[in-house]
Formats: C-alpha cells, sequence, structure tokens
C-alpha cells in the first residue's frame, strides 16, 4: 500500500446520527487529498438518508459511491428499523470483501461506523487494511472498553485504535426546510429556544401536549421542530393535527412549530437562538458545543443518558435525572418550563459554554488538537 494519497473506504452506519459523522468525515478526508470511497448500505431506512446520500455524492463528485446491496433480515420479533438494519449490513458483510479487492487504487485503510464495525473489523482483516472506527465519542468508547470487567469475564478485548479527531466540521450541503430563517431573523439575539429529539424520536401524545404547555408556561420563544414517527417515510401528519390548531393560534407570535427536515447546524449558528432541548445525540451535542450554546439534556435512548452526563459535568448544560429517559415518564409542563428557564437565563451556565466553544474551535482549526491527529493519521496512511 504505497501510495502518495490514501485510498480510504468508509462504511456508513444506518440513521442520520450514525450517516451524518460519516459523511462529515468523508468529506474532511477528501478536502485533506485523500481518495475515499463511500460505501453506502442499499436500501437505506429513511427517506433523509436517501435524499443526503444523493446531494453528498453531487456536491462532492471526487468521492466514489459504492452501493451495498444487504441481504434483508427479519428479526424474530419486531423491533427499531434502524437497530434490524446495523443487523442486516454486518450479516451482509462478507459480500464486501470482493467488491473492496478489486477497487483501484488499492485501498489504504477502512473505517466504519460504530454500529456497524462488527462487520468491519473482519473486512479489514480479511484484506490487511488498518480498520478505524468512527462517531463514538472517547467517553463512551471507555465505557464500552470497561463492560467486559464489569461483566466479570477475563477483559480481554480487541478494542480498536481511538482517534481523537473533533469535533467534525459541517460539509458544504445544504439540506433542510428554511422555513424557520425568516421567522428566526425577526426575534431578538438569543431570544429563542430550539427544541429537537433528533431523526427516530416518537413521544407520546401526552408527551408532546405537556412540552407545549412548558414552552408556553416558560415564556420564551421557541422553534420546536417535531417528528411524531420513528421513522420519516410514515410521518405524514401536520404539526396542527399534531399539537391542535389551539395551540398553534395562541402561540403564534412566541413560537413556531415546523414538521420535517430542518437545517439544524443553520438553525444553531442563528444568533436569535439562545439555547436547545435536545435529546443530546453525540452530534447534537458537538454541534451544540462548539457554538458555546447551552443545552437542555433530555436523553432519548442508548448512550445518550452518557452524553446527558457528560454535558452537565463540563457545564455545558443540565440534565435533570429525575425525567429518566425520554418516554419514561410524562414530564409535565411546569417542570419543563422551570427547567427552560434555568438554561435561557442561567449567565454562569452560559459562560462556562462560551469556554467550551472557544476550546472547540481551537481543537479544529490548523495546529490544534484534532488537526494534528487527523492529518497525522492521513500521513501514517500514505507511507
Ligand atoms: Br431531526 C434533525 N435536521 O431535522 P444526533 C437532525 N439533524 O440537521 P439522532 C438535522 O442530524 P442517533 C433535523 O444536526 C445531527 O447532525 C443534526 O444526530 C441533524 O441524533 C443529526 O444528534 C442527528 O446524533 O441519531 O438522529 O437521534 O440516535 O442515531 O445518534
Amino acid at each position: 500500500n504505497h501510495h502518495p494519497s490514501p485510498h480510504i473506504a468508509l462504511l456508513t452506519g444506518a440513521g442520520m446520527g450514525h450517516l451524518t459523522p460519516a459523511l462529515r468525515l468523508a468529506a474532511m478526508l477528501s478536502s485533506k487529498n485523500c481518495q475515499v470511497t463511500l460505501i453506502t448500505p442499499q436500501p437505506p431506512v429513511s427517506t433523509a438518508e436517501s435524499s443526503h446520500i444523493a446531494a453528498f455524492l453531487a456536491a462532492y463528485p471526487t468521492i466514489n459511491r459504492l452501493d451495498f446491496q444487504i441481504v434483508p433480515y427479519t428479526p424474530p420479533e419486531p423491533t427499531d428499523p434502524f437497530a434490524v438494519q446495523f443487523e442486516a449490513v454486518i450479516r451482509s458483510v462478507h459480500l464486501l470483501t470482493p467488491l473492496l479487492a478489486s477497487v483501484s487504487p488499492p485501498l489504504s485503510a477502512f473505517f466504519s461506523d460504530i454500529t456497524t464495525a462488527a462487520g468491519g473489523h473482519q473486512v479489514a482483516e480479511d484484506l490487511g487494511l488498518p480498520h478505524y472506527v468512527v462517531s463514538l465519542s472517547a467517553r463512551f468508547s471507555s465505557f464500552v472498553a470497561y463492560v467486559p470487567y464489569l461483566i466479570g469475564s477475563d477483559g480481554s478485548i480487541d478494542f480498536p485504535p481511538l482517534l481523537p479527531i473533533g469535533p467534525f466540521e459541517p460539509h458544504k450541503l445544504e439540506i433542510g426546510d428554511h422555513k424557520p430563517l425568516p421567522w428566526l431573523d425577526q426575534q431578538p439575539p438569543k431570544s429563542v429556544v430550539y427544541v429537537s429529539f433528533g431523526s427516530r424520536t416518537a413521544m407520546s401524545r401526552d408527551q408532546i401536549r405537556e412540552l407545549g404547555k412548558g414552552l408556553e408556561e416558560s415564556g420564551f420563544k421557541f422553534l420546536w421542530v417535531l417528528k411524531a414517527k420513528i421513522v420519516d417515510k410514515d410521518d405524514n401528519e401536520g404539526p396542527e393535527e399534531i399539537v391542535g390548531d389551539s395551540f398553534i393560534g395562541r402561540t403564534k407570535h412566541n413560537g413556531l412549530v415546523i414538521k420535517g427536515w430542518v437545517n439544524q447546524e443553520e438553525i444553531l449558528s442563528h444568533p436569535a437562538v439562545g439555547g436547545f432541548v435536545s435529546h443530546v445525540g453525540w452530534n447534537s451535542v458537538m454541534e451544540t458545543a462548539v457554538r458555546g450554546m447551552p443545552m437542555l439534556a433530555w436523553p432519548l435512548l442508548g448512550d445518550q443518558k452518557v452524553y446527558a452526563g457528560l454535558v452537565e459535568a463540563v457545564g455545558l448544560g443540565v440534565w435533570e435525572k429525575s425525567w429518566g429517559w425520554l418516554g419514561e415518564r410524562l414530564v409535565k409542563g411546569e417542570e419543563i418550563a422551570k427547567m427552560v428557564k434555568k438554561v435561557m437565563c442561567d449567565e454562569s451556565l452560559r459562560e462556562s459554554a462560551t469556554i467550551i466553544g472557544e476550546e472547540g474551535m481551537n481543537a479544529i482549526k490548523v495546529g490544534g488538537s484534532s488537526y494534528k491527529v487527523l492529518m497525522g493519521t492521513i500521513q501514517n496512511l500514505s507511507i
């Protein structure tokens, strides 16, 4: 593998939270003179994934696309469609080895998303390539590495190398509904709380109603991105059908409720936005941290309580542990209003969040810690 510029294959996972960092990393590698082959498991679960992959590849014509037809998998019991896709990819991954063995120029490294890393590890081993895993925070990695000790096994784990790269930079795509922007433009600086629980939230109608009450009672303006189904293809109702015409009417001067895909980074960068109520998906945490914006953490699933704890510990935001997982118990409007006020009004929190934002920006600029690791890795793969 002696190439002046390394050729890196990147296997994406499923769901926007996994596709997003893979696309960002692909763009970063490509801009640093690497050849990149993006392996996209087909068909993806959500419409958001298909449209982002297509638009991304159109915006980055030098990145190769390798569509990877996966063998459908039916779980013994109905379960989360994204988890089914992870399993299907891992079960199909042996089909990748022959496809990749013949690519030209030959590959220098194989990167996989954390959810498909078990399969990616095998492919990399068969092809004799270094294997790296994308989209896992250092904190969650340490936790995963520690699990064998917790469950009392002998503690041996073949844990892939950890590259401390991040926050990932946005790529040059602009996908999303721009509807919120003219509305945001009319609002005073830091007056709006942005509310979104990621792409896979299906909140109960009762909880949606309480959240609406809480936002209204907080007295702050709000931009609420509503999702009512786990997979976007099934999500066809308008916002007024979900929160009710009377809510929309009552709050029309103070809030905007929208359905569909928004460009979250654009929203977080808008001067009118002063806080974020979030399910603390890792991408959302990084996007908020780098902008020095305070968050209210309300974790939904998986690794997100780890991030809620981190957000609180480093002074990026607040986490009300008694709420449990989103959906675990009905959190009342008044509890939500109290926490929203805290996030929006606490000046010392805003100051500590600002410092985190500065540190994040320092990490990615030329000569920063993340920049150095990325460039060092590319250099090692070039030799
Ligand atoms: Br929803 C939504 N627009 O409307 P997370 C999300 N995003 O740009 P998740 C939008 O998708 P998992 C929208 O900025 C982030 O980069 C958002 O990733 C973007 O959460 C990404 O925050 C979502 O990690 O994924 O979707 O729950 O649970 O798979 O981590």
